[in-house]
């Protein structure tokens, strides 16, 4: 007896090969331990296969686990206030520029103690996994002191039930204690980076590059810290303007660039050349009724690969309904159903650098989704219905 188990019967959307979705019809897929060991056609199942349990899928979609990979999980409060006052014609901007936004949720979050921002955040991945999701990003940013920006980091890698990667976005706005200091904070992001590091906090390293965010110049000096660490960057970068974030970004060999409404052409190619994910954010875009459309027609004719995330947070995206971005990617976006599948795992994964998901193949982890559908693209079709049947991680039903 081994520990290999059999899921057959079912529809493979591996998003692997060069088939569209990487389709099988009628295929099997089986597991053993974490990993992925076989997926193919039922009809060529090897032989003498004696698994420890096996699965009918009946004729259900299986696709990879989702991948959530811009996400601020970790704060205390909720702005719905502030989403009272921007209804009433205050833009994102002001709010921020009069000391709300981001840093109302900054004095929420350092006010909680360690217990509470488990317990909110925890409640927030639990909506997340509970369509699908195996893997998330969780960025720091609303700490913004060292030991802040520690606590939200631990917080984030004592979630359960999802694997966790997580960035230090030291610099997502200014503290109020630097007012009128922008270059000595960006100095004391740089300076904390490596005690972050050193308790194994910090998988990558993250920057608001914006006019109500850090300066091209100061993003340059917060990734030339994390260069020297060895750390990988990505940016939040063209949410609101044309910062040239991403050309910057990408001379850094970034992970990804995010948002990117503002996105230029130059922006675009130098995406293209250095292999950095376009990570398109519609919830953002959606709450702050943005008209700008990031340049999605351009990105997929430059052959840059485009994830999509929720990029939960209190101020800009509240959702916690990865699958509800399919749909808008599609609808706001013009994404085909097919790259929002892809952008939600296959991408998403390049976006945080995890080279062992994403797809469904051999040696992979046994991360994936089984679903309530008859073919993926009702995955984008439907919002506000959840037609996740099962979810497999690290090959176990959960
Ligand atoms: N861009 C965003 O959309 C979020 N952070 C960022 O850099 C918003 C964060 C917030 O408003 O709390
Ligand atoms: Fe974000």
């Amino acid at each position: 007896m081994t520990d290999k188990s059999l899921w057959r019967g079912a529809r493979l959307a591996t998003l692997d090969g060069a088939q569209p979705w990487g389709w099988v019809e009628q295929g099997a897929l089986i597991t053993e331990g974490e990993h992925i060991v076989w997926v193919g056609p039922e009809s060529e199942l090897p032989a003498g296969l004696t698994p420890a349990a096996e699965h009918d899928l009946r004729g259900a979609v299986l696709t990879p686990g989702l991948i959530d990979c811009h996400t601020h999980l970790v704060y205390g409060g909720q702005r719905a206030r502030e989403f009272e006052l921007r209804l009433q014609g205050a833009s994102y901007e002001e709010i921020a520029r009069a000391g709300g936004g981001i840093r109302s949720t900054v004095a929420a979050t350092r006010e909680a103690d360690a217990d509470q921002l488990l317990r909110l955040a925890q409640r927030r991945l639990d909506a997340l996994t509970a369509e699908g999701v195996t893997t998330v990003e969780v960025k720091s940013g609303y700490g913004l002191d060292l030991e802040s920006e520690a606590r939200c980091l631990r917080t984030a890698r004592a979630l359960q039930g999802a694997q966790v990667r997580t960035s230090y976005l030291g610099a997502h706005a200014l503290p109020p204690e630097f007012q009128g200091r922008q270059d000595d904070y960006v100095e004391a992001v740089c300076a904390w980076m490596p005690q972050l590091q050193r308790e194994g906090l910090v998988d990558a390293v993250d920057a608001f590059c914006e006019g109500i965010g850090f300066t091209p110049a100061q993003t340059r000096r917060v990734f030339e810290a994390a260069r020297a660490l060895g750390l990988p960057v990505k940016l939040h970068a063209e949410q609101l303007s044309d910062q040239g974030g991403t050309q910057l970004a990408c001379e850094f060999g970034a992970l990804s660039c995010d948002h990117l409404e503002y996105l230029s052409p130059e922006g675009v190619q130098a995406l293209a050349a250095s292999g950095t994910v376009a990570t398109l954010l519609p919830g953002a875009y959606y709450f702050l009724r943005e008209t700008k459309l990031p340049p999605v027609a351009a990105l997929r004719a430059a052959a840059v690969p485009i994830a999509l995330s929720t990029d939960h947070n209190p101020g800009t995206s509240p959702t916690l309904s990865l699958l509800l971005m399919l749909n808008m990617a599609c609808t706001l976006f013009r994404l085909t159903p097919e790259e929002a599948l892809r952008g939600v795992t296959q991408h998403a994964a390049r976006a945080l650098g995890l080279a062992d998901r994403g797809r469904l193949a051999p040696g992979l982890r046994a991360d994936f989704c089984v679903w309530d559908v008859e073919h993926p693209n009702e995955l984008s079709y439907y919002f506000g219905r959840n037609p996740l049947l099962q979810r497999v991680w690290g090959g176990k039903v959960t």
